[in-house]
């Protein structure tokens, strides 16, 4: 049974079967106009709710004491979100559109003397059997909290950061350990708190939602107490943690390298940079060359002027070349580690030479650092893979590129090498499918890295497909489904449309 928790905003449908009344004995003066409270008396009792309702009208609130048509905010106390359904269902109330809050929120207008702006911790939070939900006409709006993110719309805005963060940590830990199993609970349990639009306040809160399980709620609880984790804060105190940490944020630098460096006792950047017996690869030495610039976070006006430089320059050679910043950015991002561009032209087989001239138009403009070009080993042929992390096999160029500075000084975070140069060296990755790919290739690269691990998994368990940066290939029909737009994509999976900054699972 999958239950449902939810904040109680109610756009409730159906016809009213309110007292159509509206105030005909207001005998005090009201000051906030549109605003009408109704104090709920269950668990409230009659005597505090009187209490309750006089001190509102001193202070010149409209309380009415039936449930009429005009009011809007219902308040109650020591209830749930579910509670107050019932009895409003029980009253066979079907539609109301109102706020409904706890008394802290009226508690607060009191002592402010005015209404004071709703924030989400007020809202009543509803449990709601799922199967109870289509007898139900004022839960049949509400949806389920699916255990894949592409059924879950994720903004960018993360009000669980602080149970999240700590589950991120320990998924981490766990990769680092390449501990598979654990490391996806975690990420997979971050990703469901990513998606509510509530924060946790009570372990009550919890009640419903998938894929957090007892060691999960532990942690919750714990920091719903302490405001952490000592768990969490063991891990990053962990000298593995730590080096694996530190060694993968260099560009190039994967687990097995960063798993040798810790074995052979490095513990900072500086180390390793100065012992002349370590071999490093080309990409290596230029991340550790430029580890501050790279290592400082690129802002969203930076990769869009990443973005439109390089849009320029392939534009004077394919004009009708598609040319779109994807990632993060994407998503709605205000920084990233890396500016991501995925680039195509409608025209067949002309996507071919984009990258090769490109790369030579960047390096007599001398903003080319580092480049590192993959060629394509994509066979239209091969079905889509299993994995659910398996890497797509377009063509693609990883690079490191100069970022003019606008002014001098402009830019934070700079060592003071770079302050004396007028640029920054950015990480720039260029991905280029063929045409008939692209939408896939659009999807696959906008990620998140969890919403696209979710869409693999939901395309193979729940619809007999696979799906890959490459195509969707249906099972049971034998056949490629071709796509033009994401929106097709989402269509033949027969999921909802998620917008790129719904993505950030
Ligand atoms: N991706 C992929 N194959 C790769 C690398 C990435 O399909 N070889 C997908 C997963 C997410 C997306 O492309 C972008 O990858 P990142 O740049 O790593 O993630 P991001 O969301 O852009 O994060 P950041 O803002 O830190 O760059
Ligand atoms: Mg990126």
């Amino acid at each position: 049974m999958e239950l449902v928790g939810r904040p109680t905003v109610l756009p409730l449908k159906k016809k009213p079967k309110l007292m159509n009344a509206s105030s005909p004995f207001c005998n005090y003066e009201v000051k906030f106009n549109g605003i009408v409270l109704f104090l709920l008396e269950r668990k409230m009792g009659a005597s505090r709710r009187n209490f309750l309702t006089n001190l509102a009208r001193e202070r010149g609130f409209q309380i009415e004491s039936e449930l009429r048509d005009c009011v809007t905010h219902i308040v109650a106390e020591n209830n749930s979100g579910s509670e107050v359904l019932e009895w409003l269902q029980k009253k066979q109330i079907v539609e109301k559109h109102c706020e409904i809050l706890d008394i802290s929120w009226f508690t607060e207008c009191m002592g402010a003397g005015h209404p004071v702006e709703i924030q989400s911790r007020h809202h009543l939070v509803v449990q709601q059997d799922c199967s109870a939900s289509f007898n139900n006409p004022l839960a049949s709006s509400w949806v389920q909290v699916s255990q894949y993110a592409c059924q879950r719309r994720t903004p960018l805005q993360d009000i669980n950061g602080i149970f999240t963060d700590a589950f991120e940590i320990l998924a981490e830990n766990y990769e680092f350990l390449e501990n598979k199993g654990p490391c996806r609970g975690f990420q997979r349990a971050s990703s469901v708190l990513k998606s509510l639009q509530f924060p946790i306040a009570t372990m009550n809160d919890l009640d419903g939602l998938p894929l957090l399980g007892n060691e999960m709620r532990t942690i919750i609880e714990e920091i719903l107490e302490d405001g952490k984790c000592s768990r969490v804060l063991d891990v990053m105190n962990g000298e593995r943690y730590k080096s694996f940490k530190l060694f993968t944020s260099v560009f190039g630098v994967g687990l097995k390298t960063a798993e040798k460096w810790y074995r052979m006792g490095f513990k900072t950047i500086e180390e390793i940079k100065s012992n002349p017996d370590l071999k490093l690869t080309k990409m290596q030495k230029y991340g550790f060359q430029y580890y501050e610039d790279i290592g400082s976070f690129v802002s969203k006006s930076e990769a869009l002027a990443i973005y439109e430089h390089v849009r320029e320059v392939i534009w004077k050679l394919v004009p009708d070349a598609v040319v779109t910043l994807t990632g993060g950015f994407r998503r709605g991002k205000e920084k990233g580690h890396d500016v991501d561009i995925i680039i195509t032209c409608p025209r067949e087989d002309k996507e071919k030479s984009i990258l090769h001239n490109t790369i030579s138009i960047l390096k007599n403009q001398e903003l080319l650092i580092f480049y590192d070009i993959i060629e394509s080993t994509f066979d239209n042929k091969k079905l889509p893979s299993k994995c659910v992390d398996a890497l797509d096999h377009f063509q693609k160029c990883f690079t490191i590129l100069k970022l003019q500075k606008k002014k001098e000084g402009t830019m934070e975070s700079m060592n003071s090498d770079s302050k004396i140069r007028n640029w920054k060296a950015v990480r720039v990755d260029f991905v280029i499918p063929p045409y008939k790919q692209y939408a896939y290739a659009l999807l696959g690269w906008t990620g998140s890295r969890q919403l696209e691990r979710d869409l693999r998994r939901y395309a193979n368990h729940e619809k007999n497909m696979m799906l890959d940066n490459h195509g969707l290939y249906d099972k049971s029909k034998n056949v490629f489904l071709e796509a033009y737009t994401e929106q097709d994509i989402f269509k033949h999976l027969g999921l909802e449309y998620l917008e790129p900054w719904e993505r950030n699972a």
